[in-house]
């Protein structure tokens, strides 16, 4: 999937948001700030925990308030999303309430986004994973199982990050990354990967122009990337971005 960007572009990653928190409050509040700005809107997956989207039993009053916020703004900004490894069938029940939903990769420009376990190791976890339930016959399996909504509490204990993690572990994995970011790069024709995932903010250089950026996860410090037209992108918590747009009038 591929267009062309005009608007400043709101990056927000990994906000896991959990019903009934100061995170779900948060999260809205910069929602209706959004709505009146002239920002576009990207959310680069794992922006709701879980969503699973085979069926109402799944989704909590969180993912419908979400999801009407998308389909409302969408009229008036770009609103898209791409999902993330606690997101499922996503595109598949909800495609129309945004801009564009990408399961795996979208591209503006010369920018590829994505949420970044994609970009992990074919055999790793999280690749297997994606493989193993992002089909149609596991849409249609969590569609009927008994004990579903059960299984899915389970499932979201047993994917559930927790803290920060170790920047130290993340070394290898993302090593692993900016190899696969110079493949997307040339299989894409871009020279920018945006991703989320990995929580923390990464900026790398990969050498001809090409690079490859990740945005923190918001559910710390409510932090979002701004991309501006030109291409540069800044990262800080969205309250500052509201500041500063206040403060320029
Ligand atoms: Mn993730």
């Amino acid at each position: 999937m591929t267009e062309n960007r005009t608007a400043p572009l709101l990056l927000i990653a990994d906000s896991h948001v959990q019903p009934n928190t100061k995170c779900e409050d948060e999260f809205f509040s910069m929602l209706d700030w959004i709505a009146s700005t002239n920002y576009d809107v990207f959310f680069l997956g794992d922006n709701l925990d879980l969503w699973i989207a085979s069926g109402s039993r799944y989704e909590a009053d969180a993912h419908r308030r979400f999801l009407a916020w998308c389909e409302r703004e969408k009229a008036r900004r770009r609103v898209l999303m791409v999902e993330g490894n606690h997101e499922f069938y996503l595109k598949r029940h909800h495609d129309g309430c945004f801009t564009a939903c990408s399961e795996t990769f979208y591209k503006i420009g010369d920018i590829l986004f994505m949420h970044g376990d994609v970009a992990q190791k074919r055999f790793g976890f999280h690749r297997c994973f994606r493989v193993f339930a992002k089909n149609a016959f596991g849409d249609w399996v969590m569609g009927w199982l008994p004990f579903g909504p059960a299984f899915a509490g389970i499932m979201k204990r047993f994917l559930s990050s927790g803290g920060l993690p170790d920047l130290k572990k993340l070394e290898k994995p993302l090593l692993y990354v900016e190899k696969r970011a110079k493949n997307l790069c040339r299989k894409f024709g871009v020279s920018h990967i945006i991703m989320g995932h990995f929580h923390h903010v990464v900026h790398r250089e990969l050498g001809d122009g090409r690079k490859f950026d990740v945005i923190p996860a918001w559910k710390y410090r409510y932090e979002v990337g701004v991309l501006a037209a030109d291409g540069s992108l800044e990262v800080l918590p969205w309250m500052e971005v509201k500041m500063k747009n206040e403060q320029r009038g």
